[in-house]
Formats: structure tokens, sequence, C-alpha cells
């Protein structure tokens, strides 16, 4: 590939030199084609090791039970873990982690901001799936082009019998959500066109926010952990409260990374009260000094 500098594409030049520099051109070409992209070994043995017992603590403290990851009948079914990112470094190192920011910018903008980290904690039983969905939180038809996007990673070994991710390729072309009779995963209406993702601990996958995707029920002994790092468009609500309700140690460690503050709501001008808008001047008209920068953070989302 070779990067361009078109003058009507200044933040597009940019998502794409990185994409180059990255090596992700068939990342791209696949998120395009089918509506979702692998990531293979994205978080070295380390990180998801970490991650995974950060998770398995920060639910033992949800539940008042430990996480038993040979039996699984701790925690049958699956339930959600929220609000993941700002409560240990690892998750805050998971979100700037550089391929997926820039799969993120290339599906979302420069301006995409993290709506939510959770895990779908899953041990066994019939009440484990997760039925067909999109993302896309709007009536259709859904736009062509990302408005949200969410990369999953392994946490621990995916298999469809361990309840993993399903995802339909080619659905972001459909720019519709699956209709009821479309949505099971499991028995005799199971969706045929449902793919089982049955990646590594340390794999990731990544889509565009228009893709059909769920999970099986876990059918074997054990828990199944993910970590969900879903993305929006800036004029997107959030799901999780970051910006100024982030733990002050969480803005004393990255408050000054660019992309970090991005992504964390710390750039975010809207929701004033009296003294109006951060980037105009209230006493002398106009905008501040830095009112035009303010603005970039969200010009971005319709220019790449
Ligand atoms: O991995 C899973 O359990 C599916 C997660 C999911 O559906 C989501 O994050 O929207």
């Amino acid at each position: 590939m070779h990067t361009h500098h078109y003058a009507a594409c200044e933040d597009l030049n940019d998502v794409m030199a990185e994409i180059e520099r990255l090596g992700l051109e068939k990342q791209v070409m696949e998120l395009d084609a089918y509506g979702f992209t692998v990531l293979e070994g994205i978080l070295d043995d380390d990180t998801a090791a970490t991650a995974r017992q950060a998770v398995a603590d920060i639910c033992e403290r949800q539940t008042d039970v430990k996480p038993d990851f040979e039996k699984g009948d701790s925690h049958p079914d699956w339930r959600l873990v929220p609000y993941l990112m700002p409560r240990h470094p690892v998750f805050q190192e998971i979100l700037l982690n550089e391929t997926s920011v820039a799969l993120m910018h290339y599906l979302l903008g420069k301006s995409a901001q993290l709506s939510s980290m959770t895990c779908h904690f899953k041990g066994p039983g019939d009440g484990g799936q997760l039925p067909l969905h999109t993302d896309t939180g709007m009536p259709a038809p859904l736009p062509p082009y990302s408005q949200v996007a969410n990369i999953n990673y392994a946490l621990t070994d995916y298999s469809k019998e361990g309840g993993c991710l399903a995802i339909v390729p080619g659905s972001h072309k459909w720019a519709r959500n699956p209709e009821p009779s479309e949505i099971f995963l499991d028995g005799p209406a199971a969706n045929p066109n449902a793919e089982a993702m049955e990646i590594r601990a340390g794999d990731a996958v990544i889509w565009h926010g228009n893709m059909w995707h769920g999970s099986y029920p876990r059918r074997v002994p054990g828990l199944r952990l993910n970590l969900a790092v879903y993305h929006v468009r800036p004029y997107w609500k959030v799901q999780e409260r970051y910006g100024d309700a982030l733990p002050q140690d969480v803005i004393d460690r990255h408050g000054n990374n660019p992309v970090f503050r991005q992504l964390a709501g710390l750039n975010e001008h809207m929701g004033w009260m009296e003294e109006g808008p951060a980037f105009l001047d209230q006493k002398n008209g106009g905008y501040k000094a830095d009112g035009a920068e303010t603005l970039r953070t969200g010009r971005n989302s319709w220019q790449s």
C-alpha cells in the first residue's frame, strides 16, 4: 500500500498511514468485505493472564463467590462484569493497544470514544446464550458506515461448546438488526449462518457495528471470559461514565496521552452549564485561542 496525502482527507491520511505502519491492510480488507477480522495473538500471554485474573477478582467482589475455573459451577450461565477500564492498569493498556486503536480509527474516525469495557463472564448452563444482535441501537436502515464498533478479546480459549462468540459474516451489509426468528444460536431454530469464533486466549475479533453477533451457551465445565471493548462515534451516548468521573490515579497515569484523552471522554465538550461551550469565549465572543483545536475532535468523525 502507498499512503497518500490528499488535502481533503487530512485525518484519513493519518489513519491509513498507521494501518500501513502496522501492516494491517489484510485486516482492513476483511473488515470491509466480511465485517470482521481476527487478530491473532494481539495480547501476549502475560497480558491475557493478568486481565483474566483482574476480571476474576472483580467478579468475585461483585458476586461474593470465588470463580472456579475448573468446574465453572460457581458462575452458571452468564453475567456482565461492567466498568473494567478504570479498575486495573491492564485494561487501560489493552484500550491503548495500537492495533486496536488503528482499526477503531479506521472504522469510526479519530474522534472515536470508549463506550464500555465489560466481561460476559460465562459458566456452564442452558441460559448462557447471548442471542444474535447488532450493537448499532438505531432504527433500520442502519447507516452503511460503522457507527459503533466492538473488539472482543478472548481471555480464555474459545470453542463453540465452551460458549464462544458467534458472528454472521457479511451481515454488516444488510443494514438491519436480526428479526426475532433470526436471533437464536441454540436449539432447532438456530441461525444456520452463524459461525463460531474458535480463537485462542490472547486473540481478538473486531467488527463493524452493523455485524450480527452473539454467543453460544457453555456446555462444558469451566469458565469463558471475554473482554468486550465497545467504541462509538462521538455523537453517541456512551454506556459507562468516564471523563471527569475517572479516578484520579487513572487521569494521573494517562491524562497527558492524547489518544487516551479522546477515547476516555477527557476531551468531551458537551454537557455545558452556565459556562457554555468550552471552546467559545463567553466574555469577548468568538472562539478561545485553543477553541479551534478542541472542535477538531468533533470534526474528524465524518472525515475519516
Ligand atoms: O462474547 C460474547 O459473549 C458476546 C458479546 C456481545 O454480544 C457483545 O459484546 O455485544
